[in-house]
């Protein structure tokens, strides 16, 4: 069995995403510049990394041991925007075990989760505060902010899953979220064309 810990009680406050006491979280920040050729428009992506390198997301994580029989838990909070006419999201990954699954629960703003497995199936869900996703084993997963506040949700998956990046350094998702005046639109990937 792994590593032992007392129960822990933590503050998670909903509009920001912070997870308190600082002691007892991890902070993973994501900028443009942690994304390289993920955006579909490449000019837009390099003209905003050289004009200041936006920050795109935000990852909490709660000092849990990250091996098994822990629950990994924390909150992520995708900031509003676009690259191009794309809109801000994560990175995206599969877990590194496959056979591990993933709960979002939405605490403010709007987001879509992109789904897919590498069968080729693939899925999306929408998240506004109060709803959850269950994200089953073997589906790889994305978030995307579609929103004009932060997109904040919850998550929890077994310690050790581990992520898995290396399958979206290339051409990407099947699906990309896009806005067309205004709306934001499930495009299937030009780059799987
Ligand atoms: C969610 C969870 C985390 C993940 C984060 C950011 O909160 O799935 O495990 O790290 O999103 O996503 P990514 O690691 O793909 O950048
Ligand atoms: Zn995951």
């Amino acid at each position: 069995m792994g590593d032992l810990l007392r129960p822990l009680r933590l503050d998670i406050f909903p509009e920001t995403g912070f997870i308190g006491p600082e002691q007892a979280t991890q902070v993973t920040g994501r900028h443009l510049s942690d994304m390289r050729g993920m955006y579909q428009d490449g000019r837009a992506a390099e003209a905003m990394t050289a004009a200041g390198d936006p920050l795109l997301y935000q990852v909490y994580n709660a000092d849990i041991p990250d091996e098994p029989p822990h629950i990994l838990f924390g909150t992520t909070v995708v900031y509003p925007g676009k690259v191009g006419s794309e809109y801000f999201m994560t990175k995206g990954h599969y877990h590194a075990i496959e056979r591990t699954a993933e709960v979002y629960y939405c605490l403010k703003g709007r987001g879509m989760i992109l789904m897919e497995t590498r069968a080729g199936d693939v899925a999306v869900q929408h998240l506004e505060r109060g709803k959850a996703v269950y994200i089953p084993p073997g589906w790889a997963h994305r978030s995307v902010n579609v929103g004009s506040e932060e997109f904040v949700f919850f998550f929890a998956y077994p310690g050790g899953a581990g992520h898995d990046y290396e399958a979206f350094e290339g051409l990407g998702f099947r699906n990309v979220v896009v806005d067309r005046e205004g709306r934001a639109v499930v495009v299937a990937n030009p780059r799987f064309a």
